[in-house]
């Protein structure tokens, strides 16, 4: 097993048991400061776009706007690796946003947001079941109590424990409040019990929050349907890097999984490609090898 076989497995069983886990390190110090400044170009193209002055909360459509820096986190191999351990194979992007929530009266530290579940979330029956959906969020500041940390209620993915309504907005005594440092990941199960909290620091509290979902449901915040996510996808069949394909939404490349092509995986841009599929030979992969070089290069990650 390699060290990032490890890295995933004891996080997938983190998950399992918690509903949630971290992921430290997911951003470097520069690529934190450079998502802050995408945040604010995000911000201004969408108030020049909409021709309104408010910021806002999120700005959708980050990897058809800012491939070049989105990609290759949500590509990460490690969290692309961890939805497809928990999730099978078949995964894609359900929406990739930049949030941020402006400071409030530092009166009001340590309010909530509110506990809720995301999209395909459900009472939970007492017994766990895989995520139809992951939930990653990135975050670009260190979490104190200031700034507002993520509140998750472990266990709650699975366990059928209700909330009362004037319980929603109400610290619990299970929860953990996760004071992530600025580039840390923070995974959860869809079903996971979560809120936010309010931010009394003096700066906008801000992440990169991206959904992995199961191809067979449909992409409900995004269609990632623009010219840069239509090339990127086309870039990837071209170069059988079907893993990356299914993730852009290419339905295609939902049929190829097979397991001699995951047996047959080999390193690619994104962490695996699976193996050639029928009729491919050695110098077809070669020219393959050629072309996803030349596609994307050393421009596809961030520095
Ligand atoms: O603000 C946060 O930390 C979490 C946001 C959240 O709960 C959500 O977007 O579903």
């Amino acid at each position: 097993m390699t060290m990032l076989d490890v890295e995933i497995r004891t996080a997938a069983d983190h998950l399992i048991e918690h509903g949630y886990v971290r992921l430290p390190v997911v951003l470097s110090e520069s690529q934190v400061a450079r998502f802050r400044r995408l945040r604010e170009q995000a911000v201004d193209d969408w108030r020049f776009a909409s021709g309104v002055a408010e910021r806002p909360a999120f700005v959708s459509g980050t990897l058809e706007h800012y491939p070049r820096a989105v990609l290759p986190v949500v590509a990460r191999p490690v969290l692309l690796g961890l939805a497809e351990a928990l999730m099978g194979l078949m995964v894609r992007l359900d929406s990739v946003v930049l949030a941020g929530a402006g400071p409030v009266d530092t009166g009001r530290r340590g309010e909530l947001v509110g506990w809720h579940r995301d999209r395909f979330g459900c009472f939970p029956n007492g017994t766990y079941s895989r995520p139809l959906a992951l939930i990653c969020f990135i975050y670009l500041q260190p979490m104190t109590a200031a700034a507002g940390p993520l509140r998750v209620l472990p266990g709650s993915h699975r366990d059928p424990a209700a909330l009362e309504a004037e319980q929603l907005v109400s610290s619990l005594p299970s929860e953990v409040l996760i004071d992530s440092h600025a580039g840390e990941a923070v995974v959860i199960h869809h079903n996971l019990l979560h809120s936010g909290s309010v931010n009394t620091s003096e700066d906008e509290r801000q992440f990169l929050g991206h959904v992995y979902a199961l191809t067979s449901l449909r992409a409900e915040d995004d269609s990632f349907d623009g010219p840069s996510c239509r090339a990127l996808r086309t870039s990837a069949r071209r170069t059988g890097d079907r893993r990356l394909a299914r993730l852009l939404g290419d339905r295609r490349a939902t049929r190829c999984a097979t397991e001699r092509g995951v047996r047959a995986a080999t390193r690619s841009r994104v962490g695996v490609v699976e193996g050639p599929g029928r009729g491919s030979r050695p110098q077809a992969r070669r020219r393959v090898q050629q072309r996803r070089t030349s596609a994307h290069g050393s421009g596809a990650e961030m520095s």
